[in-house]
């Protein structure tokens, strides 16, 4: 038995994603096979071939779902014996997905175990159609299963299966994910984490964190393996300031690679922000979301005040920390005034890149619910959500189009103007211009800086730079990973 991962721009770094890992390096514990494979109709055809019975294993998010299911479609269509399961965020929102032709099942939650039962299910001959966290279509019938407890300790999971990723496309070691423990006890309208509070109330803690030496072990594998930049991308990595203390000198002591980690407003406390730069924290992601209070309250359900926010900034610039923060514009209530007040507060916070996102309303979340009840949902909003797009442009019905424009024009000037505010005016005046190349040039030039040049320390965003230039431009890394999308920019 062979379970296959297609992955879409597999050769990519940000491709990497840590579900996959956990899930193959229990499969692989219990002595399965697990590969990953680039999301090419050609190659995995080439490769199942050879093979007696296949799980095709999809990894998806909302904005990946479509790709992902068009190519599983024409799969099935050539190789009807391949079994096709889907999980990760988008199939946990809206595991009515399993309603598309070709998909077998569709897994909600946590999956290490959840695949686990399925693989040894179809191994051993039996129907999964009545294993936890599993929707199982059967002919016209889909059996929906409830979800088993939350994986309690997590120390009890094998370190990452990186290795598979590395087999399919080599890293260029330069940096690696990690995450030291899951959930966030927050309800913010537009994330995962209120509907997975939900899914799983009963059902086991929901905040859990692996031990400071568990996390280690891994840091101390990925250094020996050359890794030079640590992503720690924990939802909220001080939720637990104790065990940041507990953590923070021994990363310094053992590790001392630079890394950067997610916080919260308010969750910035001046020791632990200390403890962090000594320990060699080189940027830190904070969410400021929406400059307008009232929005941020009742539409986004982020109580915390403007001061809280430019505290908290001021704490992790004080520290020597790089700050990016994190913003949605094009929320539903929302008008232009108050995405400019989002530039104004990101403005006051002196964010070193203020990345900006247009609102993806991803079905299951409370966004979603609210957008519908103001009547801005178009009919096929799924779809407009899970094209591949990657939210450059609104999904919402935007009545007024000179409105439309502006807001989707002022995301291209976004992170430039936190970095010279001077430029308001004239930006004001060219955001009523029609897109065009040159605005997406100029928002794909600060995004590069960003991600590259201050969210990691230099040499390592040259070359991570210099690898993406790669994937662009020469044909053999373009034909090994997939084409080159706008989640790139
Ligand atoms: C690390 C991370 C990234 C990384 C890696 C992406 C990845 N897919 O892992 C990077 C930086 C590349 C990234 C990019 C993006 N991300 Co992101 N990311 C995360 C983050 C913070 C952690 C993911 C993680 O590793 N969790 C830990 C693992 C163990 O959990 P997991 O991934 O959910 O996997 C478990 C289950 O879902 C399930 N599972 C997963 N896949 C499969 C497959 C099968 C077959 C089965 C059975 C089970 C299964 O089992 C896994 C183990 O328990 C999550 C938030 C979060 N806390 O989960 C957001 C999150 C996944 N990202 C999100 C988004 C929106 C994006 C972007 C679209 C942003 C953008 N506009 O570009 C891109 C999409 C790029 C992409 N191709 O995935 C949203 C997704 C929402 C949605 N409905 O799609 C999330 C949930 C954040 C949120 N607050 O809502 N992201
Ligand atoms: S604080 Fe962050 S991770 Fe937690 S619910 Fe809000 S957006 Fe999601």
């Amino acid at each position: 038995m062979l379970v296959l991962w297609p992955i879409h721009q597999v050769a990519h770094e940000h491709s990497q994603y840590p579900g996959v890992m956990n899930i193959s390096a229990v499969l692989k514990d219990r002595g399965y096979r697990s590969e990953v494979i680039a999301a090419d109709e050609k190659q995995i055809l080439d490769r199942v071939a050879s093979e007696d019975r296949v799980v095709l294993a999809y990894s998806t998010p909302s904005a990946l779902a479509t790709i992902y299911v068009t190519l599983n479609r024409k799969l099935k269509a050539k190789s009807p014996e391949l079994f096709s399961v889907f999980g990760g965020a988008h199939p946990t929102y809206f595991p009515e997905m399993i309603e598309e032709d070709g998909i077998d099942g569709v897994c909600v939650g946590e999956g290490e175990y959840a695949l686990l039962d399925l693989v040894r299910a179809l191994d051993e001959g039996r129907s999964p159609s009545e294993l936890e966290n599993w929707w199982i279509k059967d002919g016209d019938v889909i059996h929906r299963n409830p979800l088993r407890p939350l994986i309690e300790d997590l120390d009890e999971l094998p370190l990452p299966d990186r290795e598979i990723f590395n087999l399919a496309a080599p890293s260029s070691g330069l940096h690696a994910i990690v995450m030291t423990g899951r959930g966030c006890p927050y309800g913010c309208t537009y994330c995962y984490n209120h509907l997975y509070q939900k899914i799983y109330e009963g059902k086991g803690q929901l905040i859990r964190r692996r031990s400071v030496e568990h996390v280690l072990r891994e840091l101390r594998q990925l250094k020996t393996e050359g890794v030079r930049f640590i992503r720690f991308m924990d939802d909220l990595f001080t939720l637990q300031p104790e065990w940041v203390l507990e953590f923070a000198p021994r990363y310094e002591e053992e590790i001392a690679l630079p890394f950067s980690c997610l916080v919260r407003a308010n969750f910035v406390e001046e020791e632990v922000v200390s403890a962090l730069k000594r320990a060699g924290c080189h940027r830190i992601m904070m969410g400021i979301e929406a400059g307008n209070e009232r929005l941020r309250r009742d539409v986004l359900k982020r109580r915390m005040s403007d001061e809280q926010i430019l505290d908290a900034a001021r704490i992790v610039r004080g520290a020597g920390i790089r700050l990016v923060t994190a913003n949605i514009l094009a929320l539903p209530g929302g008008t232009l005034e108050d995405d400019w007040q989002t530039v104004d507060l990101n403005i006051k916070a002196r964010s070193n890149y203020a990345s900006a996102s247009i609102l993806q309303p991803f079905p299951g979340t409370k966004i979603h619910e609210i957008a519908q009840s103001m009547g801005l949902l178009q009919e096929d909003h799924v779809a407009a959500v899970s094209d591949g797009g990657f939210g450059f442009e609104s999904t919402l019905k935007i009545a007024d189009p000179r409105e439309r424009r502006q807001v989707e024009n002022l995301h291209k000037f976004f992170p430039l103007l936190i970095w010279f505010p001077w430029l308001k005016p004239v930006v004001r005046r060219l955001i009523k211009l029609p897109p065009n190349r040159f605005f997406n040039l100029v928002y794909m030039a600060c995004v590069n800086v960003g991600i590259h040049f201050v969210s990691v320390p230099a040499p390592i965003g040259r070359g991570l730079f210099v690898k993406k230039l790669k994937h662009r431009f020469l044909p053999e890394a373009r034909r090994a990973s997939g084409p080159v999308g706008a989640a790139d920019e």
